[in-house]
């Protein structure tokens, strides 16, 4: 592929200059923003990420801000997930969902307070169906985008790393927790959480002076944990099952189809503006559902488009990601899989460039 021409609607980050030090071989866009994917190479960063600590310029992970005495309920109005027993202080991964219980965004969201929220969005301009809803229910709440940057530290070594800069009370924050940390001044949200199955944490980064200080501070005191620029892994996230919004799911497909029924309360999340038509299709099951695949045969090329699954000479679904993983020895993949052929064992065949591969429905992801 070409290069990307650099523009004003290409949005740098405020730790771009680290890592462009720091050897970034390509990006992809995301939030119109540029996010990394290569630092050596896509199998070597994945080693180095199991294996010690890296420091991710997740900045695209944009947030969307609630601010008011209806803050909450307009949060309420977005997911099927249940917020009535969520704290201030807690994580939840939910889905939003649209008028069809089409998905819209699978977000972190972080609860602040009863009437302070972010949405850490995934790869869709939220913000506009967030400011519609409020507006159109003349709702009491500011919808905006703060200028926050999450930066992600992810691997086995993470905790060690963030102690020496942010202190022993780093250890005490539980997973998909945070709690509030000093740096120079300034106060940051951590929460023990990120886009990787490796253990590790995401910096909630306010103002963007700040960044390079903070990202300089991380690489000065972690030289001896082999600290390392990285970016979210395909080969990681595929073996661990993180979902990609616009990869593996679009707004064609509700939250069961994802396999993210179990973030969903349908029945008692009253008021969700997705509730009546996720209340039809829950009643009875989907139809079809996102499956780990494993593909035979030498390392897949990227997949950039779908691959048609096939079984006895019928399109039975399509791979919507996949990579070679070298720690299984094996192509690992995601994959929408209709109903009649999404059963552990069943074996399929998938349409790749360079030919058909058997492939076949796994029980559980590579975690
Ligand atoms: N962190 C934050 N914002 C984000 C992401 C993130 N925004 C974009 C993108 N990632 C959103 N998508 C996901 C997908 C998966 C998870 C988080 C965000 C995730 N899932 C865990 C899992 O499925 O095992 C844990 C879910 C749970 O148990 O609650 O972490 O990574 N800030």
């Amino acid at each position: 592929m070409a290069l990307l021409s650099p523009s004003r609607r290409l949005r740098r980050t405020p730790f771009s200059d680290g890592v462009e030090a720091a050897g970034v071989k390509a990006y992809t866009v995301y939030n119109h923003m540029l996010l990394p994917t290569v630092f050596e190479s896509v199998a070597a960063d994945y080693r180095h990420l199991k294996d010690h600590v890296q420091v991710w310029d997740v900045s695209v992970e944009r947030q969307v801000e609630l601010r008011g005495p209806d803050a909450g309920r307009l949060m309420q109005m977005l997911t099927p997930r249940d917020l009535r027993r969520m704290l201030p202080g807690q994580c939840y991964y939910v889905p939003i969902v649209d008028e069809t219980g089409g998905m819209l965004n699978d977000p972190v969201c972080l609860k602040l307070a009863e009437d302070r929220w972010w949405i850490s969005i995934a790869d869709s301009d939220l913000l506009y169906w967030v400011k519609g809803i409020a507006n159109g229910y003349r709702l009491d709440v500011l919808v905006d985008e703060p200028d926050i940057s999450p930066l992600a530290v992810q691997g086995p070594k993470a905790e060690d790393l963030l102690v020496r800069v942010f202190g022993e009370r780093i250890r005490d924050i539980r997973f998909f927790r945070f709690d509030w940390f000093d740096f120079e001044g300034r106060e940051m949200a951590i929460a023990r959480s990120g886009y990787s199955k490796q253990g590790g944490f995401e910096i909630y980064v306010e103002g963007g002076d700040i960044g390079m200080p903070l990202w300089n501070s991380l690489f000065a005191v972690g030289e001896d944990l082999n600290v390392r620029a990285g970016c979210p892994n395909l080969i990681e996230r595929i073996e661990g099952g993180l979902l990609s919004y616009g990869n593996d799911m679009t707004d064609d497909n509700t939250p069961h189809e994802c396999g993210l029924g179990r973030f969903c309360d349908t029945q008692t999340a009253i008021g969700c503006i997705g509730r009546d038509a996720l209340l039809r299709v829950a009643k009875e099951g989907p139809v079809q559902q996102l499956q780990p695949i494993e593909i035979a045969g030498p390392p897949v090329p990227p997949c950039d488009r779908y691959w048609q699954l096939w079984a006895s000479g019928k399109k039975v679904g399509k791979v919507t990601s996949a990579a070679w993983s070298p720690d299984f020895d094996v192509n690992v993949a995601i994959g929408m899989v209709r109903m009649t052929h999404w059963d552990p064992g069943t074996d399929l065949e998938v349409e790749t460039p360079d030919g058909m591969r058997p492939a076949l429905v796994r029980e559980q992801f590579w975690i």
